[in-house]
């Protein structure tokens, strides 16, 4: 160290500028579950201005900081070492697919704890096994075991998970936790810009092709919601008066009720008339958009390179040129300020959304109806949380009202997301009253999660597709092994002491659930729906159909 300054210790020690730096960008609750080598710093959370959010079980705690990250822009999940690290790898694995901001911070050993290598309690082979499996699964990861330089790697890793929106790993060794850090001076402002070349060119040839375009249309994904730019993108569909559709892991990154909206593009699962307009568009127009096999439909969409314009963080490309060092950003903001036709009239397809849906009385619930009653139960102030399943499939076509009120784990498809999403969804953003669609194999996951939120004073809405087992699986490849245990769902307030139950096997039925549940607004209320086993949405049929064909 040269020279004194830098090397004045703070008076603040490497937990408590933790906190400060995560307060300082927003968050506002910590998930997890506590355990000896994280103690201490618990108690540094405890005295913080964060709220410690424990769960049943890490995996949930994981779940709702991804969900969190999702909307607040960040989220942070608090482990021990390994036996809770290693439970949250599953959903950081979910956050990294999906470009979910999450920190993820294990309590381990202390660096003294660690010379000759003794074995201590929860340590699987290495004291780095830990972070050597995070590491494949974040973009950044530090151990903090120098007070010298804990703050500026705190620094680097916080820059990495705001810069490309994926998890990062931070070990806070339990003898670090209470040591006072080292000030550093910060790296100035490291702000990335397109080269202006580079972009020009890019937007000349986008806006040539755009203009000469007979049906332009907008695929919009997910990457324009977690780079903050959906306001662009309204102004962009605006200004040219495009037609716009998502992907099911982009859904309501705009609202859907937006004149323009086309609703869900997936190829052959989603439905046919979005499906026509956007594959007859001689310029598609993908901003931030993955092209994963559940998004395109398992490679049942058909979009031309030589029709398209793809813009990411990652990459631009316009029919088959790519450009280097143009930001997704920059990209986007160019189109809004350049010389783009604004199109009269579209003849496009819009969703028609079920207002009033009549219940036919004693008729027995099927997939197919249930969504429909759903559509007309939203509002401004639903966001819908759905797990892997029927679920995530028939919930394709329902009209989410407001921007990021649909949640799903649409690309890693983990099991077990919603119940608890739903936690990191409500104490993101306390408006929104979650109804969570979940089928009943993965309610069995991390169901228990209800719980939590009862503890919290959250009220969700809790809608068991109770088939009797993993319904998808038995479309695709059946057996006995896709058979499950019915549980009592609607008894599950009674056991918890708290929220209201019910069983839905009509059309009324499950009419005066909502409506009880709707007017219920101060509890969390489980409504177990049954249905056959057999019967699924439109959209899992059609994939069913595809999926059956590569066993
Ligand atoms: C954690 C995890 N384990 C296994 C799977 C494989 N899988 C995909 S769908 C499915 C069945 C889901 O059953 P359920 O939650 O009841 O929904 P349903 O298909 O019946 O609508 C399974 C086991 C998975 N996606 N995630
Ligand atoms: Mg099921």
């Amino acid at each position: 160290m040269l020279a004194s300054e830098s090397s004045a210790e703070t008076g603040q020690t490497i937990g408590e500028y933790l906190i400060a730096r995560l307060h300082a960008l927003g968050v506002g609750h910590v998930f997890g579950i506590p355990g000896d080598y994280v103690l201490g710093f618990y108690d540094q959370l405890v005295a913080s201005e964060l709220k410690v959010v424990t769960t049943c079980d890490e995996q949930g705690a994981g779940f709702a900081a991804d969900a969190y990250a999702r909307i607040r822009g960040l989220g942070v999940v608090c482990v021990t070492y390994c036996v809770g690290g290693l439970k949250v790898a599953n959903s950081t694995a979910g956050a990294f697919a999906e470009k979910s901001p999450v920190v993820v911070i294990s309590g381990a050993p202390g660096m003294k704890e660690r010379e000759k290598n003794p074995l201590l309690h929860h340590k699987v082979r290495e004291f780095d096994t830990q972070r050597k499996v995070f590491e494949q699964l974040t973009v950044a990861s530090a151990v903090l075991g120098d007070p010298q330089t804990a703050f500026q790697e705190i620094d680097r890793v916080l820059h990495a998970v705001l810069r490309y929106k994926r998890p990062v790993y931070i070990e806070l060794p339990r003898d670090m936790v209470a040591r006072l850090g080292i000030k550093h001076h910060s790296p100035a402002q490291f702000h990335e810009t397109s080269d202006p070349a580079a972009l020009a060119e890019a937007l000349g040839e986008a806006v040539g092709m755009i203009n000469a375009a007979r049906q332009p249309v907008i695929l919009a994904d997910v990457e324009v919601h977690r780079f903050g730019l959906q306001e662009l993108l309204l102004e962009l569909i605006e200004k040219a008066n495009i037609p716009f559709a998502s992907t099911i892991l982009g859904k309501s990154v705009m609202s859907e009720q937006h004149p323009l909206c086309l609703g869900v593009y997936e190829g052959a699962l989603g439905r046919d008339d979005v499906r026509a307009y956007v594959e007859s568009s001689d310029c598609v127009i993908m901003l931030g958009t993955f092209m994963t096999d559940i998004n395109l439909g398992i490679y049942t969409a058909r979009l031309d390179p030589a029709r398209s314009i793809s813009a990411t963080s990652e990459k631009l490309s316009i029919r088959y040129h790519t450009f280097e060092d143009v930001r997704f950003k920059d990209f986007m903001r160019g189109l809004i300020t350049a010389d783009l036709h604004r199109r009269d009239s579209n003849n496009h397809p819009h969703p028609e959304e079920e207002h009033e849906f009549r219940v036919e009385p004693r008729a027995k619930l099927t997939v197919k109806r249930l969504f429909q009653r759903l559509d007309a139960f939203l509002s401004d102030e639903t966001i819908v949380v759905v797990d892997v399943g029927d679920a995530l499939f028939g919930a394709t076509d329902l009209f989410i009202h407001q921007r990021t009120e649909f949640l799903g784990p649409a690309y890693y498809a983990s099991m077990g997301f919603a119940v608890p999403a739903a936690i990191g969804a409500q104490l993101a953003n306390p408006s929104l009253r979650p109804l969570v669609i979940v089928g009943d194999g993965a309610f069995q996951m991390t169901g228990m999660e209800v719980a939590t939120a009862l503890r919290l004073n959250l009220n969700p809405i809790i809608l068991v597709l109770n088939n009797a087992g993993y319904g998808t699986e038995r479309h695709i490849h059946n057996g006995p092994y896709n058979d499950i245990l019915p549980w009592e769902y609607a008894k599950i307030p009674e056991v918890l002491g708290g929220g209201r139950g019910f069983v839905a096997r009509t059309e009324d039925e499950l009419d005066s659930a909502l409506l009880t549940a709707k007017a219920d607004s101060g509890h969390i209320n489980i409504i177990d729906a049954h249905l056959d086993p057999l019967d699924r949405s439109p959209a899992l049929e059609r994939l069913a159909e595809r999926l059956s064909k590569k066993i």
